[in-house]
């Protein structure tokens, strides 16, 4: 039977295709990049024909210029809770908290994506989402000021709000769901009028660029798409040719063998032109820098003790070599990372054993099974070939990445300050549902594969696992 036209993967991957036309449209700085990457993809491709056949092989190089994920800001608990409505529609659902007050960024923020490998592959898209925390900002007449403005503004189209009912209560039919990733799309548009006079704009910015940024405008317009770097490095370094202001550093782990979690980095945020409303009704040109474009390439997704020895390596690098806000000293930080990097072991078997990485397992079909004499371990198996493990790529963010990233492209040069806070909690009330644990995630799809396997294997399953 074919999928119906309306299901969650087709809707997904409609809205990212309407969403990185209009971003192209609004951002001819982010098309150019577009153009770059996708020169320095095809380059990489040459030059490694084993790695293209692989990317063949998987489906994966029909969608290597397929964004991988955008990012808004949202003013309110009700734009939270509506936009966690509109894209259950399209399959994302909310995964992790991240605290974003560890960098001293007024706003806690979680991830919308979808779950589980077959939807990832038809439509990898997803929305790094974003809430302002009013609390955090100290000056009360700013803080009165946005409540103000942001109680007053619904985000959303009528129809939009129209069709996330019709879809709760029946679904969509053919014409509805065209109807809805365009009116989905308009939520995340640009405009260059801002919806405050100049003299407000300059308050909010002074108090916070990021409060400027979500209360001065219509709604959460998408201020960045990020691309699929085959090497980063390439791609980064390329971008620095072309003269797109890059960013000084990719955030996340070093360069490795074997890839671990997200590196990623961006083109900084340009001024571009904006109208204000005066408040005797003229308009008054202006300018405004919050909108870029990003890269990223993902490794392997990390178990608890993975990613507590990665925060450790990371903190001991920033210590060791503090980056400055203009990043003029990235050569020493990246020098200090990799030193400290040294100590993350770089081979998949080690990062498989020690229990570093989440693994997917599958059963080699031509193992003979008959020679098994079960019960066998998992190494065993691995060892004489009818096992094989492939790690399991990260799908999420990193929020101290995350952090470094917000900072770059905010014009922000105020050094960081740590006033950590994270409240879970409140997110999770002003989203109306919990976030899902990304961990647990990558542990199911562990567990089943190698459950799966097993029974392919004619084995018994609880007698290998608990080998
Ligand atoms: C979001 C920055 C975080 C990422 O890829 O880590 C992000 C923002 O600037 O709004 O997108
Ligand atoms: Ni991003």
């Amino acid at each position: 039977m074919n999928e119906p036209f309306a299901s969650a993967d087709a809707l997904r991957a409609m809205f990212a295709s309407a969403i990185s036309e209009m971003y192209q449209a609004e951002a001819p700085q982010y098309r150019a990049m577009k153009a770059l990457v996708a020169e320095t993809n095809r380059q990489c491709l040459a030059d490694e024909p084993q790695l293209k056949q692989r990317l063949l092989e998987s489906g994966e190089l029909e969608r290597l210029d397929v964004e991988r994920h955008g990012a808004i800001r949202i003013g309110t608990a009700q734009e939270l809770s509506m936009l966690r409505r509109l894209f259950a529609i399209m399959g994302m659902a909310p995964v992790s908290y991240y605290d974003l007050s560890i960098a001293g960024l007024p706003v806690h923020s979680t991830a919308f994506r979808p779950i589980g490998e077959s939807a990832m592959r038809a439509s990898p898209f997803r929305i790094f989402a974003s809430l302002l925390r009013l609390d955090f900002i100290a000056d009360a007449q700013a803080r009165e000021i946005a409540a103000k403005i942001l109680a007053q503004r619904d985000i959303f189209t009528p129809r939009c709000r129209e069709l996330i009912d019709i879809h709760e209560r029946r679904g969509f039919d053919d014409e509805e769901a065209r109807e809805f990733v365009i009116e989905a799309a308009k939520t995340f548009r640009w405009s260059g009028q801002a919806t405050v006079s100049s003299a407000v704009y300059r308050r909010l910015h002074s108090t916070h660029p990021l409060l400027a940024d979500i209360v001065c405008f219509k709604g959460p317009h998408i201020n960045h798409l990020t691309l699929h770097a085959l090497d980063i490095d390439v791609a980064h370094a390329a971008m620095a040719a072309h003269g797109m202001n890059p960013k000084a550093i990719i955030e996340g782990p070093p360069r490795r063998r074997c890839p671990i979690l997200l590196r990623q980095t961006s083109f900084k945020a340009n001024a571009e032109p904006v109208d204000f409303t005066e408040e005797d009704g003229r308009r008054l040109s202006g300018a405004h820098a919050a909108r870029f474009g990003e890269i990223e390439q993902r490794g392997a997704a990390l178990t608890a003790k993975g990613r507590a020895l990665y925060d450790r390596l990371l903190a001991e690098a920033q210590s060791e070599a503090p980056l400055a806000p203009d990043g003029a000293n990235a050569h020493d930080f990246h020098a200090a990372l990799t030193r400290r990097f040294a100590a993350f072991p770089d081979d998949r078997e080690t990062l498989r054993r020690e229990k570093l990485a989440y693994f997917r397992y599958s059963p080699d079909a031509g193992a003979r099974t008959g020679e098994i004499t079960s019960p066998a371990s998992v190494d065993d198996l691995l060892r004489i070939g009818a096992l094989r493990a492939e790690p399991i790529l990260y799908e999420d963010f990193l929020p101290v990445s995350a952090a470094g990233i917000f900072r770059s492209n905010l014009g922000d040069r105020r050094a960081e300050t740590f006033i950590e806070r994270a409240d879970r909690r409140a997110f999770e009330t002003a989203l109306g549902a919990p976030v899902l644990n990304e961990r647990a995630l990558y542990e199911d799809q562990e567990t089943r594969s190698l459950s799966a396997s097993l029974e392919a294997l004619g084995l018994d399953a609880v007698a290998a696992l608990q080998i």
